[in-house]
């Protein structure tokens, strides 16, 4: 989006905030005078710097289920698949057209966001959306390369996150420490995005990977289910995101045990 906007308006200042390695220093003073464009953002206070309450409009492109209002400038499309699906349908709506770096980014989220085109929710409006990203310039053979490479340190990580696997009713549950990722030197950031590994187990409907902050008191929960809709479980904990895909921070050692507890339930919840 950042590099479509760019080439798209020169004359303005186009910055990318968040903590990531990559991305742009914003000073407050910018942030006040500019326009906050959220993207795949559920709540405010998963928002990557949260400053964007600072800045005087604030627009949102989304696709979870809306449980915030962001305002006048809201847009959410909650049945579709990704929220790169809802931006590359706003962007042709308009008749534009993007550099290939940027379909480039724009095929990279839609493929991670919808699992590779797997998920339920893939529509033909989803492959219209890939078809025009490739025609843009896009390559699938360079977002694999992008994506879908791993560092050792996660792929030995990953060894562990099975071993600690255990099964309760049909829900699998990891529960990993701070000690399990960094002595495989795997970063956290790596360490919860791990819930995949977890997928697609025979006779499982629900599976969540629990992963200790670096802090060593918190932890985050990533939740996942073959149909089984866990969403308002997760909001109860404080989480959010999709029907059948959540994440959940700040929990604590005995919130962590409710959450296990209650999701063992659920997972016997599913009609054969
Ligand atoms: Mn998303």
């Amino acid at each position: 989006m950042c590099e479509f906007l760019k080439e798209r308006y020169p004359g303005k200042t186009i910055l990318a905030a968040g903590p990531q390695d990559d991305m742009d220093e914003v000073s407050d003073e910018q942030m006040k005078s500019a326009m906050a464009l959220i993207c795949d953002t559920s709540n405010g206070y998963r928002v990557d710097d949260q400053r964007y309450t600072m800045c005087r409009n604030i627009a949102r492109i989304d696709h979870h289920i809306q449980v915030e209002d962001f305002g006048e400038l809201d847009y959410v499309d909650a049945d579709a698949p990704a929220a790169a699906e809802v931006a590359v349908e706003i962007l042709r709506a308009h008749g534009e057209e993007i550099p290939a770096s940027s379909a480039q980014h724009f095929l990279e989220a839609l493929i991670s966001d919808t699992q590779r085109f797997m998920l339920p929710s893939v529509r033909p409006s989803t492959f219209e959306a890939a078809a025009w990203l490739v025609s843009h310039g896009a390559s699938v053979d360079l977002a694999q390369k992008h994506l879908y490479t791993r560092i050792r340190e996660k792929y030995a990580y990953g060894g562990k996150v099975i071993s600690k696997s255990v099964l309760k009713n049909k829900c699998l549950v990891a529960v990993m420490s701070r000690d399990d990722y960094l002595s495989c030197a795997c970063p956290f950031e790596e360490a919860k995005n791990s819930v995949n590994l977890m997928a697609q187990i025979e006779g499982v409907e629900i599976w969540v990977l629990i992963t200790q902050n670096l802090d060593g008191q918190h932890y985050q929960a990533s939740v996942r289910s073959a149909g089984i809709v866990v969403e308002p479980l997760a909001r109860a904990y404080g989480g959010g995101g999709h029907a059948c895909a959540c994440g959940i921070k700040n929990l604590d050692a005995s919130t962590v045990s409710a959450l296990i507890d209650d999701l063992a339930k659920l997972s016997l919840t599913q009609e054969a």
